[in-house]
């Protein structure tokens, strides 16, 4: 009787475990690699190498299949992008347009495949916003505004502006253009003189610049860029013209990449209004949260700090792009 009960214990054991054994286990599909196709502009600035090793870096780390399509500044390469990501049948499409307009046609074809989109870093110029699922990146506007109020405080209100606008059609040299535009015309002392693209290049900036010089000569005090590329090309028009960029000519500029807050803390730009490209991980977030049929905010903007004289110098060392 004393041995009887622990067998007993046992035998129910063990047809506790076989029965475990026999019975099947739902078989776990094995995991499916997300698929992600991402048509990027082109690498025209350093703001965009920093833009593009976040989108490759993130997918690698995530194990996702990136597609990546570098459209070389044309948005045409850029829609037969999004039309081969569309063949190839990926999760999720995002795109940083180049331009503002001309997306619909794509756009409908990305949507009757069933395939969401993503819009990072610029927006676009539509009357169907069911067209894509979001908008991740920057406030062009805001960024302006806060380059032109930095501005109005540092000159006093005063001064002669010449503008070395981004790329022609594109949202952030439309927004920056508008925004900064809109606050100058409140002070009767700061006037643009002048207003050309040098799309968003450093050889871009250098050559518009050397061509103001030519035509305004000491008539222009302050110079407002796009982007920090073009103003560090500024920067070297400037200084081949025997003037001193920084004190002879100020320069407001919008990035705040490295090589730019580097200028700042040397006094040869004054300012850069910070426009983060790093938004990979908020980029894949967001494809995670679509695929599970999450919905997901339609605009998330970053948020952006104004470097100047005061602050450059500490930011450099923690500064990631
Ligand atoms: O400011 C510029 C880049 O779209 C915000 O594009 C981006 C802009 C950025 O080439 O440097």
């Amino acid at each position: 009787m004393k041995s009887l009960l622990p067998s007993r214990v046992f035998l129910t054991l063990a047809g506790v475990l076989t029965l475990a054994l026999l019975t099947p286990v739902a078989a776990q599909p094995p995991k499916k690699t997300i698929k992600v196709g991402f048509a990027q502009t082109g690498a025209e600035s350093a703001w965009r190498t920093a833009n593009t090793v976040s989108m490759k870096s993130e997918a690698e780390k995530r194990g996702i299949d990136l597609k990546f399509s570098d459209a070389q500044g044309k948005q045409e390469n850029q829609i037969r992008a999004v039309r081969s990501f569309i063949t190839q049948g990926v999760d999720v499409i995002v795109i940083a347009p180049i331009v503002e307009t001309g997306w619909d046609p794509v756009l409908r074809e990305a949507k009757r495949a069933k395939i969401p989109v993503i819009l990072t870093d610029r927006t676009i110029q539509t009357a169907d916003e069911s067209l894509f699922a979001c908008f991740i990146g920057s406030d062009f506007y805001e960024e302006g505004r806060l380059a032109a109020d930095w501005l109005a405080k540092f000159s006093g209100g005063k001064g002669n502006i010449v503008e070395l606008q981004g790329t022609a059609g594109s949202a952030p040299a439309n927004e920056r253009r508008k925004a900064f535009g809109d606050a100058v015309a409140k002070y009767p002392g700061l006037k643009i003189i002048d207003s050309q693209s040098g799309d968003f290049r450093r050889s871009g900036g250098k050559e518009v610049m050397e061509a103001f010089i030519k035509k305004h000569g000491k008539a222009i005090n302050i110079v407002y860029s796009h982007n920090d590329d073009m103003a560090l090309g500024a920067v070297q028009a400037i200084e081949e013209a025997g003037l001193k960029p920084g004190k002879d000519i100020t320069i407001v500029a919008i990035d705040a990449i490295k090589e730019a807050i580097e200028a700042v803390a040397a006094g040869k730009i004054n300012c850069t209004v910070e426009c983060s490209p790093l938004f990979g991980p908020k980029v894949y977030d967001t494809v995670a949260k679509l695929l599970a049929g999450q919905t997901v905010p339609k605009k998330a903007y970053n948020k952006d700090e104004v470097f100047d004289a005061k602050n450059a110098a500490a930011a450099l060392p923690s500064r990631q792009y």
